[in-house]
């Protein structure tokens, strides 16, 4: 019979987390930033183990997602930020990029960098995905985060 190996969703005790988050649209983002952290509080993480990073934009996500990854301290560091088509012509580039480079800080790193960013047509639907009607990006950001962070070391404790 194959075994399951699965992350669960209660941070061990110790466990800390970063938060790299967006300030451009800093109503939507501080929106997924307090349900990120009360998430994670929810789910078993000590409040003064969690680090909180602003930065101007998410294109600046992957840079101070991979630099925290990289210093080792964190289980897994949460992106959030909220790209917004409206009338800005570079959204496809700042939402790809924000995408492919966390995506890479992961890969690189080994931590997971976890992709909390809202990619919406309007303030109205990106204001519904942080807290309203359509659920909770920065929330799920956080137990994403958590469950990733578990599976890996379920994986690590898994030794023949
Ligand atoms: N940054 C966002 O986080 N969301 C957006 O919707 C956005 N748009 O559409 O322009 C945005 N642009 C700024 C970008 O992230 C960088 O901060 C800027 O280009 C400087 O590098």
């Amino acid at each position: 019979m194959a075994e399951v190996i699965q992350g669960g969703v209660t941070a061990g005790v110790g466990w800390r987390f970063a938060v790299a988050v967006s300030r451009f649209h800093e109503e939507v983002t501080g929106r997924l930033l307090e349900g990120c952290l009360d998430a994670l509080g929810r789910h078993g993480v000590d409040a003064s183990l969690v680090r909180v990073a602003w930065v101007p934009g998410a294109f600046e996500l992957p840079l101070v997602a991979k630099r925290l990854a990289s210093t080792g301290l964190y289980r897994a560091v949460i992106c959030l930020g909220a790209v917004i088509r409206g009338e800005t012509g570079h959204y496809e580039m700042v939402a790809s990029e924000a995408a492919r480079g966390i995506g890479a800080a992961a890969r690189e790193t080994g931590v997971p960098c976890i992709f909390g960013v809202l990619t919406t047509e309007t303030e109205e639907q990106a204001l519904d995905r942080s807290g309203g009607p359509s659920g909770h990006k920065g929330a799920d950001a956080a137990v994403t985060a958590i469950e990733m962070a578990s599976l890996l070391q379920r994986i690590f404790e898994d030794r023949p």
